[in-house]
């Protein structure tokens, strides 16, 4: 029988919906104020999510769409400057509105933090927006409940690539049978499994098309007690909602 003894969360998508209400604005935002003539719609912002990291998503635009645009140079000077601009406007986003966490996350974590279960974050995104998220959308001091936040350029191959979850797995000095991973993406659940890793994926509007085969679990939402979640793949364990002893089975199973 293994142990359980940490679970690793996705932050876009998977702690709160922050991609079109807040991340997709804040680009948008950061465009305006550059001067630049540049909207994300909904359609366009969902087609882009398939390139993970705000950086990598300006680049893979300038690129695909707007080829007549004669890009600046340095390029990657250009992008990053943007880019701190749009982290600014997300900030602020979440500091006045506040995006909401997701289902069933803030009774999770709070269960894992009183049980000792040792807690991660593994995201795509620039640092100061995963702390911002969880400054502002769970509690002030929840940075500190997780013992690392893995984020943005610490790695260099962002997911797919595994490499954010090896480097989770060698600081925390664990084994992947002892974690269990959440994500919301196709390119996080293959970066999790490239890893090794176990992982339930909770599904939005902007993913739940895709292939999520390799899933232990999927789920439209991780629940609670009066709001069961719906099982899209996989078995709940005639659970209405996943607690710690749901991640136990089917960590084992
Ligand atoms: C989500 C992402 C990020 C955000 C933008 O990552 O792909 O790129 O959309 O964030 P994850 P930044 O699902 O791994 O949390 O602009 O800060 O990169």
């Amino acid at each position: 029988m293994t142990q359980l003894k940490a679970l690793i969360f996705d932050v876009d998508g998977t702690l709160a919906e922050t991609e079109k209400n807040g991340h997709r604005i804040a680009f948008n935002r950061a465009f305006k104020e550059a001067g630049l003539q540049w909207e994300w719609d909904e359609n366009l912002y969902g087609k882009l999510l398939k390139v993970a990291g705000g950086k990598e998503r300006i680049k893979y635009y300038l690129q695909q769409y707007l080829e007549e645009f004669s890009l600046p140079q340095p390029l990657g000077e250009f992008i990053s400057k943007l880019h701190a601009l749009k982290t600014k406007h997300y900030k602020e986003i979440l500091a006045n509105d506040t995006i909401p966490l997701r289902l069933g996350i803030k009774r999770l974590l709070e269960e894992a933090k009183n049980h000792k279960i040792r807690l991660a974050i593994a995201t795509t995104a620039a640092l100061p927006n995963a702390i911002a998220l969880l400054e502002y959308s769970l509690a002030k001091d929840a940075p500190s409940w997780f013992e690392i936040i893995a984020a943005g350029d610490i790695v260099v191959n962002k997911k797919p690539a595994p490499d954010i979850y090896q480097y989770l797995l060698e600081k925390m000095n664990l084994s992947p049978r002892e974690c269990l991973v959440f994500e919301d993406t196709n390119h996080g659940l293959i970066a999790a499994t490239k890893a090794n890793l176990k992982t339930v994926v909770t599904v939005n509007n902007y993913t739940k098309d895709q292939d999520f085969s390799q899933a232990v679990l999927v789920v439209n939402h991780l629940g609670e007690n009066h709001q069961p979640f719906t099982v899209i793949k996989g078995d709940g364990k005639g659970k209405n909602y996943f607690d710690l002893e749901l991640a136990k089975e089917l960590l084992n199973s």
